[in-house]
């Protein structure tokens, strides 16, 4: 994960001092793309421990368009817990938007599927969870944003792109805003993991993971933890086994994954900025 230590290091040498909406501040930059060839491993960080299991929890039930927080505690999984109202709810964020876009009964996600089947040359497979219909009034506090039919949150990873050649799929993310140490780790191996599983069920290889950013920042408290993380010795990638037997996006469960190979070095805790 090469790429990833690039990116702590450009930040701590180059970012901006900016102030953020949580009060922490931040060094930031604007704009910045790494690339993960899903063929040279499956992109776990390697010099902090990763806890897989949210990241696919929280995968199949996007996939899944839930958008209630019951499923993920169920199955112990709790890091939507501090936006959502008293019956879980997150209002229409992620799952809703790729599978009932805006409520208007369009499935971005299916409708990707089949044109990355039949017309694999499109330059058209976009989706989209960013939606400005609902995006939450910040004035208010996230259950009333809920109740009042709006996301409890906007989206951080806004939209993404398939792209096929040589039989190989690749994707690309555009992620808006990006907390560093905490977000960008789980979310560089959600889409990898992601753009394996459609790759499998669309019939080609996995390609490449190109992960875009906009604003992407260190939280000012989270410098300590990225200076030992860098001290680290960076190790092999982990192989990510999925089960071949599944043929539809709709039908993956989370037995159907196997993390091999995965030797990181232990965890490293910091603050989340809510
Ligand atoms: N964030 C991520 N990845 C996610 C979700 C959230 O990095 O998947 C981080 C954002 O980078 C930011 C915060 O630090 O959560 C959301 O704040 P804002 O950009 O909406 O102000």
């Amino acid at each position: 994960m090469k790429q990833y230590h690039d990116l702590v290091k450009h930040v701590l040498e180059n970012g901006n001092e900016k102030g953020d909406r949580t009060g922490t501040g931040t060094k930031s930059v604007f704009g910045h793309q790494m690339r993960f060839d899903l063929s040279d491993g499956f992109p776990m960080v390697t010099t902090k421990k990763l806890h897989l299991k949210s990241i696919i929890y929280e995968l199949l039930w996007f996939i899944n368009g839930d958008t209630n927080i019951k499923y993920l505690q169920e199955n112990g999984v709790r890091i939507w817990n501090a936006w959502a109202d008293e019956k879980g709810d997150l209002g229409p964020v992620y799952g809703h938007q790729w599978r009932n876009w805006n409520s208007d009964e369009i499935d971005q996600l299916t409708d990707v599927i089949d044109t990355l089947k039949n017309n694999p040359n499109s330059r058209r497979m976009m989706v989209s969870a960013w939606n400005p219909s609902v995006l939450p009034d910040t004035s208010k506090s996230f259950s009333e944003n809920v109740a009042n039919g709006k996301a409890a949150l906007p989206p951080c990873h806004a939209f993404f792109q398939f792209y096929v050649a040589d039989g190989k799929l690749s994707c690309q993310l555009y992620q808006r805003s990006a907390d560093i140490f905490l977000g960008v780790p789980f979310n560089i191996a959600s889409y990898a993991l992601f753009t394996m599983m459609i790759a499998q069920v669309c019939g080609y290889e996995a390609g490449e993971f190109i992960h875009t950013f906009g604003d992407a920042h260190i939280y000012n408290n989270h410098v300590e933890q990225l200076e030992l993380q860098l001290s680290r010795d960076v190790r092999p990638l982990p192989k990510m086994k999925i089960n071949t037997a599944i043929k539809s996006i709709f039908d993956f469960k989370f037995e159907d994954f196997e993390l091999l190979d995965y030797n990181p070095h232990p965890h490293i805790k910091g603050a989340v900025a809510v």
